[in-house]
């Protein structure tokens, strides 16, 4: 898997360390397999232990959230927060509300934010947290209730300046605004030490928006630069149907694309002649119900159960926008097999290594997570930039600067795929960009 003894040995304590932790064992080997060559090539790095340094999280707190539901009856869930490296800026990452949070979990999403932020070209350090609470058929004010106990153990550990979260998977403005809502009661500050925040309380505009366009900006690009094409004209499929999912396609369809075919962990609508995101949104954002719902409003459309059949819909471009390693090496042989010639990830670690090696190997223009979904965090450190000067931007001010960031992760992406001799290279190419800045930052600060 390895080829120098430093990275072989790196790797095999950290497993030996995290035996139980396949996603963040999953996310580290990725990561040590494209910083390898960086290494051999400055090898100082090795005797400062550069490699330790950086897979050891800076702190991993674990917490009890006691909260009542409609009943009156307690309900016990476990609440995270990783703080993995401050070593350019505080830091910064999601809150991820869903069953299968643990600490797996919660450190590979934190070990990515890391590197994703560095991309950003922003001061933002890497931390991600969450819960393994469900969401799912929850009140209003069970939600509520859920959002005041989680923050009333999370405010201690968190400030505008040390450690700003925002939303992740069943995290959106509503509960982020709960959550807000909490913290100013309890340390009676009104800061910027949430985002994804509402417009009325210090949100910034296009940060709904950001992952999806981002996502889409930076498909573009890759499109461009790779394939000598664009968005224009072609078939796209894009998985899930949250935050993530629905801006990237009205982003995908507002550049020229037709998108066939939305899902979510049920399975998946397909519509021919392109999925109406208006009902998409009255479904999932309104009515929070199941995407199935679809077929009986808009005819012509169908639906297949099994959320993972989504990659048997013939498409020029893929964008899984759901959740880790909901593609496979199987699905990365049916997209390919079908003519697919771009898949840039929208989820974090959508793919599994078999999978986005395959895509690199067969020249499939592959936008992995932590450059090509870098819009969301990015705008987030826009909207901080807006809580600190106490002003407020334009959507256009915003949406421009996002995509000027996003075209710039592609450039310093691909320049160094370009560099180490394979363009279709972006994985090694984002994690080296990301890696340098973070190293030579925890070098000077001896962290
Ligand atoms: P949402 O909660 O808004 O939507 C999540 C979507 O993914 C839903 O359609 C959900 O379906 C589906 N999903 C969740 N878990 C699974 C699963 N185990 N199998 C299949 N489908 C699943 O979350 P977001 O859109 O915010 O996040 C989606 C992805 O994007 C995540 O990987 C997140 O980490 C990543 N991301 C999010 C950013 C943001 O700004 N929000 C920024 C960068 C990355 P169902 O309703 O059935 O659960
Ligand atoms: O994975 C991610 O980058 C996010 N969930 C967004 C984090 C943020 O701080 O906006």
């Amino acid at each position: 898997m390895f080829k120098t003894e430093y990275v072989k040995n790196v790797y095999a304590n950290l497993v030996e360390k995290n035996k139980s932790e396949a996603e963040f064992l999953q996310a580290a080997q990725e990561i040590l397999a494209s910083l390898e060559p960086y290494i051999a090539a400055h090898p100082e790095l090795e005797s400062k232990k550069i490699l330790e340094r950086f897979l050891e999280p800076e702190r991993f707190v674990q917490f009890k959230v006691v909260w009542t539901d409609d009943k009156g009856n307690y309900q016990v869930n476990r609440g995270y927060r990783v703080q993995y490296n401050s070593a350019i800026g505080p830091y910064k990452g999601g809150i991820r509300f869903h069953p299968s949070v643990n600490a797996s979990i919660i450190k590979f999403l934190g070990l990515e934010q890391t590197l994703k932020n560095s991309l950003t070209s922003l001061p933002m350090g890497g931390g991600k947290g969450g819960s393994d609470f469900d969401p799912k058929g929850k009140s209003d004010a069970e939600i509520l209730r859920f959002c005041q106990s989680f923050m009333t153990e999370l405010y201690r550990h968190i400030g505008p300046d040390s450690d700003v979260p925002a939303g992740d998977i069943g995290v959106g403005a509503r509960e982020i605004g709960y959550m807000f809502g909490q913290y100013k009661k309890i340390t009676n500050e009104f800061s910027g030490v949430l985002t994804g925040k509402g417009l009325s309380y210090g949100g910034s505009l296009a940060r709904k928006e950001a992952t999806g366009y981002g996502l889409c900006y930076f498909t573009n690009e890759a499109l461009k630069a790779l394939k000598d094409t664009d968005f224009n004209g072609k078939t796209v499929v894009v998985s899930g149907s949250g935050n993530v999912a629905i801006y990237a396609n009205q982003k995908a369809t507002e550049l020229g694309a037709k998108v066939v075919a939305m899902s979510d962990s049920n399975g998946y609508v397909y519509d021919p002649n392109g999925i109406n995101l208006d009902v998409i949104k009255q479904i999932k954002e309104v009515e929070r119900a199941r995407i199935v719902e679809y077929t009986k409003r808009v005819p012509g459309s169908t639906y297949v159960e099994g959320s993972r059949n989504i990659w048997e819909v013939k498409c020029d471009i893929a964008l899984p926008c759901a959740t880790q390693n909901e593609l496979h090496l199987e699905d990365a042989k049916k997209l390919v097999a079908n003519g697919c010639i771009a898949v840039c990830e929208g989820a974090n670690m959508p793919s599994t290594l078999e999978a986005a090696k395959y895509f690199i190997d067969n020249k499939v223009v592959f936008g992995p997570a932590k450059a090509a979904n870098a819009g969301g965090v990015a705008t987030s450190g826009l909207e901080m930039t807006q809580n600190s000067n106490r002003l407020s931007w334009t959507f256009e001010e915003v949406d421009n600067k996002l995509h000027g960031i996003m075209v710039n992760i592609f450039k310093n992406a691909y320049a160094k795929a370009v560099e180490l001799g394979n363009k279709y290279d972006l994985v090694t190419g984002a994690n080296i960009a990301g890696f340098e800045k973070v190293c030579d930052a925890m070098i000077a600060q001896g962290i």
